[in-house]
């Protein structure tokens, strides 16, 4: 089963960044520090060659801090880009980020300098805006698509910023791309059902991480089915229906919300070779 979550605001933001690419200076491409493949968008990659690129692996305090350095080498081996790894609730990459975007454009003279901002949805492309820009001025929420349209923003050091909507492509062939995407909110949830992305990440914790269930819920899993797990976290968490069944919808919710909150754990989905 793809997925395809592809609403027509994507479509035209896309062209809209097509357009106006050929007039800016440098892109800020954020991804997701616990899934810096998945979150890569193809289409971007395409249209932006040949363009300054700064990646910045964003929400590094939720990925798995030993993976996080693994990853800096390993996208470093594009030297192409400059790549930085971020947390953008905090301002401490604010300078670092700045001085590169200098360093690329220290030719220019008398111009502002424009750095447009992209990523797929709820990367956390317009907190960084907020943050490099030192106040709240772009609306961000944990939720995608929540900027609709491209948003200029002066900075007061002749950097103007350009925060765009989060893009997806047309059809995600690759079922797990889908669900890892969806794990970290990045697909409208009446795209991917709850139902779906819970087992999903109870099966990856299975594998990569089995004492984060035992340590957030308590519970001695013996099992490796991940659909009996959610069954034991639904009694559990009194998720139980009319007639005593256990309520798949209900804790596929809780567990969805608690992942996407760091609550099991510093987890990251896609794991460096
Ligand atoms: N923990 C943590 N949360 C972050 C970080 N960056 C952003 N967030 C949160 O992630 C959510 C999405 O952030 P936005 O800045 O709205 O993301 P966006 O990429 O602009 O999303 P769209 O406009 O929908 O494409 C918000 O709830 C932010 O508070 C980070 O580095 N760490
Ligand atoms: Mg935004």
């Amino acid at each position: 089963m793809s997925i395809q979550w592809y609403p027509g605001h994507m479509r035209k933001a896309t062209r809209e960044m097509t357009k106006i690419l050929s007039s800016v200076d440098v892109i800020l491409e954020v991804l997701d520090a616990r899934a810096p493949i998945s979150t890569s968008n193809p289409v971007i990659q395409e249209i932006t060659q040949g363009k300054p690129i700064i990646t910045l692996l964003n929400k590094s305090d939720l990925s798995d801090p030993s993976y996080n350095d693994q990853w800096i080498d390993y996208l470093k081996q594009d030297k192409q880009k400059q790549t930085l790894l971020i947390n953008a609730m905090t301002n401490e990459s604010c300078k670092k980020i700045i001085d590169l975007i200098s360093a690329l454009t220290r030719k220019k003279t008398g111009k502002n300098t424009l750095v447009m901002v992209l990523g797929i949805p709820n990367v956390g492309k317009s907190s960084i805006i907020n943050m490099l820009a030192g106040r709240k001025i772009t609306k961000t929420g944990n939720e995608p698509a929540i900027t609709k349209g491209q948003q200029k923003i002066n900075l007061r050091n002749s950097i103007m910023l350009l925060d765009t909507p989060g893009v997806l492509w047309p059809k995600i062939e690759d079922p797990e791309h889908g669900l890892k995407l969806a794990a970290i909110g990045s697909i409208r949830n009446t795209a991917v059902a709850y139902d779906q992305i819970a087992p999903y990440i109870i099966k990856s914790l299975l594998q990569k991480y089995p004492d984060t269930i035992k340590n957030r819920y308590k519970i001695n899993v013996s099992s490796s089915d991940e659909y009996e797990v959610l069954e034991i976290l639904a009694k559990k968490r009194g998720c139980i229906s009319r007639g005593g069944v256990p309520d798949f919808n209900k804790i596929s919710e809780i567990i969805v919300d608690e992942f996407r909150r760091s609550l099991i754990g510093r987890i990251s989905l896609d794991i460096p070779k």
